[in-house]
């Protein structure tokens, strides 16, 4: 029995090739070709701790993050048999084994909307949100596509032009954020990395109110992509080889416009008050919330309900909810709205049946800065 024999029952995903071992775990992690004969002179009593060691190689992955062990990083493993001559204990080391770890593939694309956005009929450059995240373990660029002849809805949008959420806030901004030219900027990630994508589409004029138009985005990785476990030799970080994952290196999704003959529109504002006299965003001061709500086209906004969830790392104030300048308790109660009774952690405020001559309804309410 030779050492390669110890080998070949932990390929789990792929037969053990003659002259070329190669350690697949799942699918995340890829070594392959650097690994040396195992020469270690294995006497009968240090087998079983060649064995363990041996076992211990081939665990050594389990401890990886998201996206993996990063692509060219060096894993070194090296064995110990330890054994009595005449009663004395006694040792020797195998040989250093070297692995590299190649890049593996993977992306994913997710429409970050919470539900359709509205529209009216020709309305111009309306937004679709998505993000693009790297889930390989290495640094990777992706191309993008936008397609709007999709079958299945009501219209076809017009692609305008897709930017690039440069000033990361996840808001489209058009003298913020990039234009996205293919080819000529396409987004280049490091591992578990992520891009904010916005798809600008004009609407056609001759559309009816609950007509849907879907456009999708496509990322493609610009190394390659394809069948899962395809091989491009070379071609992964560091030298090493890229490895398509079980994502294909592409992926695409849809993002879906609504047609309505009245749109609810709200625009936000927050005035930042600190404790020593200033407008410093400082643990201790405080940041009062405006929601200005309007409704605008021909029909009526049924029931609008405004929710909006106290920022992560600020504390809601009691007794500080207003709307229209009068206050509201925070409870709920018979007034229009309350903080935290309807969603935990939530400002919530019924505003009734709108329409586009329905003054604009003011709501505040003011935060701490944890
Ligand atoms: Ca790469
Ligand atoms: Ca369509
Ligand atoms: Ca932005
Ligand atoms: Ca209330």
């Amino acid at each position: 029995m030779t050492a390669n024999d110890y080998l070949k029952p932990l390929s789990r995903d792929s037969p053990a090739q003659p002259g070329k071992q190669e350690i697949f775990r799942s699918e995340k992690f890829l070594m392959r070709k650097y690994m040396k004969k195992f020469k270690t002179a294995i006497t009968m009593k240090g087998m079983m701790a060649a064995v363990v060691a041996l076992l211990a190689i081939a665990c050594f992955s389990s401890a990886a993050k998201a996206a993996g062990t990063p692509a060219g990083t060096i894993i070194l493993n090296q064995a110990t048999a330890n054994f009595e001559v005449d009663g004395d204990p006694t040792s020797s080391n195998s040989n250093i084994v070297s692995i590299q770890v190649g890049e593996i593939l993977n992306v994913d694309v997710t429409w970050q909307d919470a539900s359709a956005i509205p529209v009216f009929p020709g309305s111009l450059k309306q937004v679709l949100t998505m993000k693009v995240t790297n889930t390989g373990n290495g640094n990777e660029a992706f191309s993008l596509a936008v397609n709007t002849a999709l079958p299945g809805d009501q219209f076809d949008p017009s692609i305008v032009s897709v930017y690039l959420d440069t000033d990361e806030n996840g808001l489209f901004d058009e003298s913020q954020d990039t234009l996205y030219t293919p080819g000529a900027n396409d987004p280049d990630m490091p591992a578990d990395g992520f891009v904010t994508v916005f798809i600008l589409c004009d609407i056609p004029a001759d559309r009816l109110a609950d007509d849907l138009g879907d456009a999708d985005l496509t990322a493609t990785s610009k190394t390659g992509s394809g069948t899962p476990g395809t091989i491009f030799e070379g071609l992964g970080d560091g030298g090493t080889d890229a490895v398509v994952g079980s994502t294909t290196a592409t992926m695409t999704t849809p993002g879906t416009y609504e047609v309505r003959n009245v749109i609810v529109t709200i625009v936000k504002s927050a005035v930042v008050q600190d404790q020593f006299g200033g407008n410093k965003a400082i643990p201790g001061a405080t940041v009062i919330y405006t929601l200005s709500v309007a409704a605008s086209g021909e029909g009526t906004a049924q029931g609008v309900v405004i929710t909006d969830d106290i920022p992560e790392n600020s504390t809601y104030i009691p007794g500080t909810l207003k709307l229209n300048g009068a206050p509201l308790s925070d409870a709920a109660d018979a007034d229009a709205g309350d903080e935290g009774a309807t969603t935990a952690g939530t400002v919530t405020v019924s505003l009734g049946d709108m329409i586009d001559t329905t003054p604009a309804q003011t709501i505040e309410f003011s935060v701490l800065i944890n």
